[in-house]
């Protein structure tokens, strides 16, 4: 380079370099301002945390034996004695958290249709092969806190997702190890006067029959009649309304209500085939997938791993039949009663 050019490119080049690194000054964050803002966003979520409502409860998996007709008894698997478990409430925005005690001797879990947990809380087997909460697929004699933001209002379920040698999936849910949340809306339904609670599925593989017979196998809440209408129809020839009445809870679901009140039904499929719900005679409001609109038909189809909510308000007093409309499974004892009081 000749000396007369070198003489202006030296001044040029420093004067771009000092350009450039202005500029590059630019788009580097204002470090006291950045640490103002971490250090708030740290504030809100302790303020949030503080805040956050913990909803706590305890279930524990255990052996129970379970008089499903006078000639068989179930061996059923499940969650503090009951199939379905009893019905968790939780209110939109808590935290919910969930220990589960397994006592039985196989590996179970606890999983739940949630949309803002950690993986850790699955209770699946995705679990196990990361080992990212592998405690969550809880062996014999020990125990796990699920935990779940309620990030949403409604309806959901949870069941065990655990398999075992001999007994897929599938033997692990309908062996009873299921169950409902309510997930109260905020602000809450001050509308509702009772909710109902109903899971259609069909009875695990360990039933024992001890008298000749059919025995329940399509169920709803544990419950199925063998013989659906017919065998109602005899044990009222038989009986009279008192036989009737000795079925309620026993072999079929009841419910009741009272002329004027808003009922909200939460009817979920936790089978491993199609079943269809139907309510005889009320006008059916769905509340939850096609919220807002009537229930043409006042049947409710419901595929493998689904629910619906709707609400009802019954006008006079009468003896409702639901049953299921895969109208087979209503004669191998899927029906049920809604008594309207006056
Ligand atoms: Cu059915």
């Amino acid at each position: 380079m000749d000396v007369k050019y070198g003489l202006v490119a030296v001044p040029i080049l420093i004067a771009i370099l000092a350009v450039v690194m202005i500029n590059d000054n630019q788009f580097l964050p204002d470090q006291n301002s950045q640490t103002q803002q971490v250090s708030e966003e740290i504030h809100t979520q302790i303020a949030e945390a503080e805040e956050q409502k913990v909803r706590e409860y305890t279930l524990v998996i255990e052996a129970t034996d379970i008089q499903v007709s006078d000639n068989a008894i179930w061996h059923a698997w499940t969650f503090n004695g009951t199939v379905p478990a009893p019905t968790l409430h939780a209110n939109q925005g808590e935290l919910l958290k969930v220990r589960v005690i397994n006592n039985h001797n196989l590996t179970h879990s606890f999983h739940a249709h949630f949309t803002d947990y950690d993986m850790k809380h699955d209770g699946s087997p995705v679990n196990t092969l990361t080992g990212i909460g592998a405690g969550s697929m809880i062996p014999p004699g020990g125990e796990w806190t699920y935990e779940y933001n309620m990030d949403t209002a409604g309806t959901t379920f949870f069941h065990d997702h655990a398999s075992s040698e001999g007994h897929g999936i599938k033997d692990h849910i309908l062996q009873g190890l299921y169950g409902v949340i309510l997930v109260e809306r905020d602000p809450p339904r001050n509308y509702v006067d009772r909710d109902v609670v109903i899971v259609m599925s069909e009875i695990g593989f360990d039933v024992e029959r001890t008298a000749p017979g059919p025995t329940p196998y399509f169920i709803m809440n544990g419950k199925g009649m063998p013989g659906g209408e017919q065998a109602l129809a005899e044990i009222f020839e038989e009986q009279g309304m008192e036989g009737v009445a000795a079925q309620f809870n026993y072999t079929m679901p009841v419910f009741k209500a009272k002329v004027g009140e808003t009922v909200e039904f939460h009817v979920v499929n936790l089978g491993d085939v199609i079943h269809s719900f139907h309510l005889h005679g009320l006008k059916m409001t769905s509340s939850a997938v096609q919220r807002g609109t009537n229930i043409q038909g006042t049947t409710v189809p419901l595929v493998q791993g689904t629910l619906e909510s709707f609400i009802v308000t019954p006008d006079k007093p009468a003896i409702w039949l639901f049953h299921c409309h895969v109208v087979s499974h209503a004669d191998a004892g899927m029906i049920g009663l809604f008594i309207v009081e006056e």
